[in-house]
C-alpha cells in the first residue's frame, strides 16, 4: 500500500509518463522506498482505476501513443489524508539480527563475512544518501528543482529541508548498523578464539 503513496508523492511534483515515473522514482523517493519497476507499472494502472490519477494519452512519434499520469484532486486528497495519519508500526523482521542471535552455529569465518557485508552495504548506502543530501542542498536534483519551480518562494526551504532531514535519519541509522557490525567483529574475535 505504501508504494501508492510514494508514487503520489512523486506525482505531486509534476505529471509524468509511466516511463518517467520509473526513471524519476529511482532518483528520488526510490532511495527511501525501494520498488521494482514490475510493481510500479501495475500500481499506476490501479491508481488510475481508483481515480487517484488521470492518464492522458499523448501522441508519441509518428504512430505511437503514451500515457501521462496527472494526480487528480482525489489523489491529492488521499495523499494528504495519508500524511496526516500517524502510521501503524510493524514489528521488526530483520534477517541479520535474526542471524546474529544464533552466530554460535556459524563458522567464525562465515560470521565475520556476514558482518563485513553488513558494513559494506550500509557504508555504500550512507555514501549514496550523502550524495543525495548534497544534490538537495545545492538544488541540483532535477525532481526537487522541478518541484521548487512550481512552489511559492515561501515554501521552498521546507520542501528541501524535509527531504534533507529524511536522508540525515537514514545516514544515522546506517552509521548505527556499521558501528554494531564492527562491534560484532570484535565480539566474534573474542568469543571464537
Ligand atoms: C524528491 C527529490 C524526493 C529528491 C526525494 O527523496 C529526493 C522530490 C524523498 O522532490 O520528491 O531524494
Amino acid at each position: 500500500m505504501s508504494l501508492r503513496y510514494a508514487l503520489l508523492a512523486l506525482l505531486t511534483s509534476q505529471p509524468l509518463t509511466g516511463y518517467d515515473v520509473f526513471k524519476q522514482f529511482e532518483q528520488s523517493v526510490g532511495y527511501v522506498w525501494h520498488a521494482p519497476d514490475s510493481q510500479i507499472y501495475p500500481e499506476l494502472r490501479r491508481m488510475e482505476k481508483d481515480g487517484l490519477l488521470r492518464g492522458v494519452e499523448e501522441a508519441w512519434g509518428k504512430k505511437g501513443k503514451k500515457k501521462r499520469y496527472h494526480i487528480t484532486p482525489e489523489g491529492v486528497e488521499a495523499f494528504r489524508a495519508w500524511i496526516n495519519t500517524t502510521l501503524d508500526y510493524t514489528r521488526e523482521r530483520d534477517p541479520v539480527h535474526l542471524k546474529a542471535a544464533y552466530l554460535e552455529w556459524a563458522e567464525p569465518e562465515a560470521a565475520r563475512t556476514q558482518m563485513q557485508a553488513h558494513i559494506a552495504y550500509h557504508s555504500s548506502r550512507a555514501q549514496q544518501w550523502q550524495e543525495m543530501i548534497a544534490a538537495l542542498e545545492d538544488r541540483s536534483n532535477p525532481i526537487l528543482a522541478t518541484r521548487l519551480e512550481a512552489a511559492p518562494e515561501a515554501d521552498r526551504a521546507k520542501i528541501a529541508g524535509y527531504k534533507i532531514f529524511t536522508y540525515e535519519g537514514m545516514i544515522e541509522r546506517a552509521n548505527a548498523e556499521i558501528h554494531w557490525a564492527r562491534h560484532g567483529l570484535e565480539l566474534i574475535d573474542k568469543l571464537e578464539s
